[in-house]
């Protein structure tokens, strides 16, 4: 994930330090230049007091001058690399970094996170977050790099929020049973994220129960029951074509009597978010009345996933965000824009088919990566 994009911040960071480096040449040039004058000055100077006084020893001076002004000259011309003639100078350059300087570091990234799908108010919070981090910031000439890169790291941590995974498990343990919906559109990875999740909390010891309310697409049923008896886990179903929240209400019914911790309420997707899904899925809502409504988005599809949350949102209502494929999502939009549009936080990373690709989210560790080597 994030390859695109990782590049374009290198490319950025290395584009400004260019530009510094620059300056601090031309800074240094001048510097030499003033000091190669006033040392041309001392010498005209003695030449001319040579006309009255010792010439001996005044000639002696006029030689060591001259001597200093043929180094500079020569050190101007020697003037690379930048770092090692700073160093003999034993001066630090620092630059004091300008709007103009964010907006050249930006632009770079901007470009990247567009082409990566990334909402545009992300981009703008970014980018602000940027300005307000650095502008007006001192620093070193030659050792930019990681200021200016942790200041992008924190502005990209900034528009992601994560839920904890250990705090999930302490809300699923404080209510028997706890029931949990699964909402998103066809192929997004509902139903493998349930399976994912059933062995997540079987890990936490917690005993899970599926109920099948998806009830419109075909083999549905039988795609859940082939995990749940791989992960030793029941499944609740009514027949294809039945009443999903009348699965879903069942299920609960037999959470209680069988002492289970967990419902999961699987659904159906539609290829698009269409009147009879939302319908469908507020009646299970209204049913089943879930402690937590989670929205599982397919990362692939980029800022679209942004899109349908927001929609799922506005009409069932989410409380969570999970993104599947993240495995094989090169570009990573999805992730940096959903919790900052929907502001509802990404619960865990789906990173491929097998039960233990399930990731806790983690925004720092998202937002290093996208920097790292
Ligand atoms: N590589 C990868 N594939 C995934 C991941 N999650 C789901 N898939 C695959 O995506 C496809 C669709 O997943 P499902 O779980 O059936 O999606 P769904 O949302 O239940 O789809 P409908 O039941 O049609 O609404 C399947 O082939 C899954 O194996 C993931 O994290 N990584
Ligand atoms: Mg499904």
């Amino acid at each position: 994930m994030f390859d695109f994009i990782k590049k374009k911040i290198k490319d950025s960071i290395n584009s400004i330090q260019k530009k510094l480096s620059k300056e601090e040449e031309s800074e240094i040039k001048s510097d030499i230049k003033k000091e190669a004058g006033i040392l041309q000055e001392d010498k005209e100077e003695l030449k001319k007091d040579l006309e009255y006084s010792d010439k001996k020893e005044l000639k002696e001076e006029i030689k060591e001058v001259s001597k200093e002004v043929k180094e500079l000259k020569k050190e101007e011309e020697e003037l690379n690399p930048i770092e090692k003639k700073a160093q003999k100078k034993k001066k630090v350059f620092s630059h004091v970094i300008t709007d103009d300087d964010v907006n050249t570091i930006f632009s770079e990234i901007k470009s990247a996170l567009l082409e990566n799908n990334v909402a545009l108010s992300v981009l703008d919070k970014i980018h602000d977050d940027l300005s307000v981090k650095l502008v007006g910031e001192s620093v070193s000439i030659l050792n930019n790099k990681k200021s200016i890169e942790k200041a992008i790291k924190e502005s990209i941590a900034d528009v992601l929020t994560g839920y904890d995974s250990g705090e999930f498990i302490s809300k699923v343990k404080s209510k028997k049973p706890f029931v949990i919906l699964f909402v998103g559109v066809n192929g997004a990875g509902k139903t493998t994220t349930i399976a994912k999740l059933c062995k997540f909390l079987q890990d936490n010891k917690l005993k899970p129960v599926i109920a099948a309310s998806d009830t419109f697409r075909a083999a549905s049923i039988e795609q859940l029951e082939i995990h749940a008896k791989r992960l030793g886990v029941e499944v609740i179903k009514h027949t294809y074509g039945a009443d999903p929240a009348a699965v879903a209400f069942d299920a609960i019914k037999h959470a209680n009597s069988d002492n289970d911790d967990v419902v999961l309420i699987d659904t159906a997707g539609r290829s698009d978010i269409n009147k009879n899904l939302i319908e469908e899925l507020k009646k299970i809502k209204r049913v089943s009345k879930p402690d937590i409504t989670i929205f599982v988005g397919d990362s692939l599809t980029g800022n679209d996933v942004v899109k349908q949350a927001e929609v799922f949102d506005k009409e069932v209502g989410i409380d969570l965000n999970i993104l599947s494929k993240a495995d094989v999502d090169k570009k990573g939009g999805a992730v940096l824009s959903i919790s900052y549009v929907t502001k509802k936080p990404i619960l865990f990373l789906g990173t491929g088919q097998d039960y233990k690709d399930l990731i806790p989210f983690n925004k720092e560790k998202t937002a290093s990566f996208i920097l790292s080597e």
